[in-house]
């Protein structure tokens, strides 16, 4: 029976598993949900994902959410290739490195997001937003440049869960033209990990979303803005984002948010 994977091409989080499925060669149906970020959540997808967010993933009975807890039932479902390190301390390494791209990391791009495509912020605002945003992304990049030291890969000695948990999140800042600096190993190993097809696959999905900034992504991003305004797509700031919001400066985004009724949280779960 296939495995399906309630996705979002641009969720880093989502990227995660496929990049994961893709390296044990486990055949998935990817589906869009819809109504996704109308804060509404219909259907199976609410069985498999009750806080609507995407990745959800259904094999069989079996439907899980949150990009980390599926991982580790890929993992455990289909061992091989091991993704995970062997030692306990090694596999407590790259869970840490998972956990603060999923928080820390993420919320930077997602703020950047919301200024460069979402046009929360402008003018002074915008720039120093945008500033904090470059300085935190170069601190974590000298982080991420120590961790990953002179070995290959940041799971050892080859790509493993320390690397699809990174990737996603270097090429979000490589979007906004925060990428590793050229010439750096961190670079280097963005270059390496972009070329396996595991995530090749999952980086064409993505730019065939966001249609490689063609007038028709212009036009979908201009919509997508146009429903931001209706209220009818809510952005949610669930923990990190919003707290990255308020602590760099945005607190004003999220009040005008609020007003406007275009941003949202977590759905009340149990509903
Ligand atoms: N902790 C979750 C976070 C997942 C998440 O935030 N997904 C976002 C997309 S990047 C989402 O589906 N948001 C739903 C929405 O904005 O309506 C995980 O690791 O899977």
């Amino acid at each position: 029976m296939t495995v399906t994977l309630f996705d979002h091409p641009l969720s880093p989080y989502a990227q995660k598993v496929k990049i994961a499925l893709a390296e044990k060669d486990v055949p998935f149906e990817a589906r869009l949900p819809e109504a996704l970020g109308s804060g509404q959540v219909p259907g199976d997808f609410q069985l498999a994902s009750p806080r609507g967010e995407v990745p959800a993933l259904i094999d069989g009975e079996v439907k899980i959410f949150d990009s980390s807890i599926i991982l580790e039932y890929i993992e455990d479902r289909w061992p091989e290739p091991a993704l995970l390190p062997e030692s306990a301390a090694a596999r407590a390494r790259v869970r840490m490195i998972e956990e603060v791209m999923d928080t820390h990391y993420e919320a930077i791009n997602w703020g950047l997001a919301e200024i460069v495509h979402f046009g929360r912020a402008e003018g002074e605002l915008a720039a120093a937003l945008r500033n904090r945003a470059a300085e935190q992304t170069r601190r974590w990049h000298t982080w991420l440049s120590a961790e990953l030291g002179d070995a290959d890969w940041f799971s050892g000695d080859r790509f493993g869960w320390g690397d699809l948990a990174v990737i996603p999140y270097i090429n979000g800042s490589a979007g906004f033209d925060l990428g590793p600096e050229p010439g750096t190993p961190l670079h280097a190993w963005q270059q390496r990990a972009n070329a396996r097809p595991s995530v090749a696959a999952a980086n064409s999905a993505a730019a065939s979303m966001a249609m490689g900034g063609t007038e028709a992504a212009r036009a979908g991003m201009q919509a997508v803005r146009a429903m931001l305004e209706r209220g009818e797509f809510k952005r949610e700031y669930r923990d990190h984002r919003l707290e990255w919001m308020i602590k760099s400066g945005g607190l004003d985004v999220v009040l005008a948010g609020l007003e406007r009724d275009n941003i949202r949280f977590t759905p009340e779960f149990p509903a």
